[in-house]
């Protein structure tokens, strides 16, 4: 089976940007490591702290963002991160080509079940002779990402990684600590029967999405004319994992649940890498009325409407918001 590095060589990747990735993935092997010592390790349960989101941080978020942290500003190879775990950007290397925005740790509310969790990861050009701490470097659209993956830390550790040339697959042989290739551009279907939402909340959406997850769920007897089937792992990491290797449809729509907080997912280090790596399948993420990818940001922790996955479905589903 072949390794990451050799495949990224031939896709005519940056020398620099390949290091860059490794040493992502160093932390990662790490973190797949912690997260499968669970209690064993004494990494489980939550801190007593919020981040910046208001949000109570597991021990483990706390944990895997210093980890990503630390290796990545030791590199070299980064000017600045962004984390959910940090409430600002953080300045590197004033020299280096790359940002990285990441979630150390999605799902981290998995942590305490056993459940799936995961890193999810985005890497843009820093503009030249940028300020490392200036945080409006980060503020460019998805389409400008160079590469984007997660790494879902389940019976198996998966990669999901684009560069641009497709959506690969890897997996850790833990045995030698190597990520070897186990799918060459994946697919996401274009049609699918299975949809994930977090229906708890459908009394909170805007009446597009409560359209269509009614249709869905009428099934044969509704306007859809087949049964459709659901499925939710409180993890976006998990959830996306299973669109790209099955298909589906994805989202975590706009909601009047919380007057202040009207979309849950964050744009640079949720949205905008799943919806690299979803595009580069084949499948469509929007917003509902704009490509995800074409969202300007205007901060470090915003966050967006999410609707990605299998062609036909997302177009379908993007028909009701019309
Ligand atoms: P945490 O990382 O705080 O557990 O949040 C995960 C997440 O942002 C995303 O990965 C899930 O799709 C979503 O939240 C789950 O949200 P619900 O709490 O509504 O199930």
């Amino acid at each position: 089976m072949r390794r990451l590095p050799p495949v990224l060589l031939e896709d005519g990747c940056p020398r620099e940007l390949i290091s860059l990735i490794r040493t992502v993935l160093a932390a990662c092997k790490e973190i797949s490591f912690r997260v499968g010592q669970g209690a064993l390790s004494g990494v489980l349960g939550s801190t007593l702290d919020e981040n910046i989101q208001g949000e109570t941080q597991k021990k483990l978020d706390v944990l895997t963002n210093q980890l990503l942290k630390d290796i990545l500003l030791e590199s070299g190879y980064v000017k600045a991160i962004a984390s959910e775990e940090e409430d600002f950007t953080v300045a590197g290397n004033p020299d280096a080509k790359y940002i990285v925005a990441f979630d150390p740790l999605d799902g981290s509310s998995n942590t305490d079940i056993n459940s799936l969790v995961g890193t999810i990861f985005s890497i843009m050009a820093a503009p030249d002779g940028a300020d490392p701490a200036d945080p409006s470097i980060f503020m460019q659209p998805g389409k400008n990402q160079v590469a984007a993956g997660y790494v879902l830390y389940g019976p198996s550790t998966v990669l999901a990684l684009t560069t641009g040339k497709g959506t690969r697959f890897f997996t850790l042989d833990k045995t030698h600590g190597t990520f070897l290739l186990t799918e060459d551009f994946a697919k996401v279907p274009e049609d699918t029967s299975e949809f994930a939402i977090n229906a708890s909340n459908q009394r909170h959406w805007q009446p597009a999405m409560q359209n269509y997850i009614n249709d869905l769920i009428a099934g044969d007897t509704g306007p859809r004319g087949r049964n459709f089937n659901m499925r939710w792992i409180a993890a976006m990491v998990g959830d996306v994992h299973r669109v790209l290797c099955r298909g589906g449809i994805f989202t975590y729509p706009t909601d009047t649940k919380d007057p202040n907080k009207p979309n849950k997912l964050r744009l640079l280090y949720e949205a905008n890498p799943m919806a690299m790596l979803i595009e580069q399948a084949g499948g469509i993420a929007s917003t509902g009325t704009e490509r995800i990818m074409d969202i300007q940001p205007d901060a470090i922790h915003q966050r967006v409407a999410v609707i990605l996955g299998s062609k036909n479905e997302v177009e379908t589903c993007l028909n009701y918001h019309k």
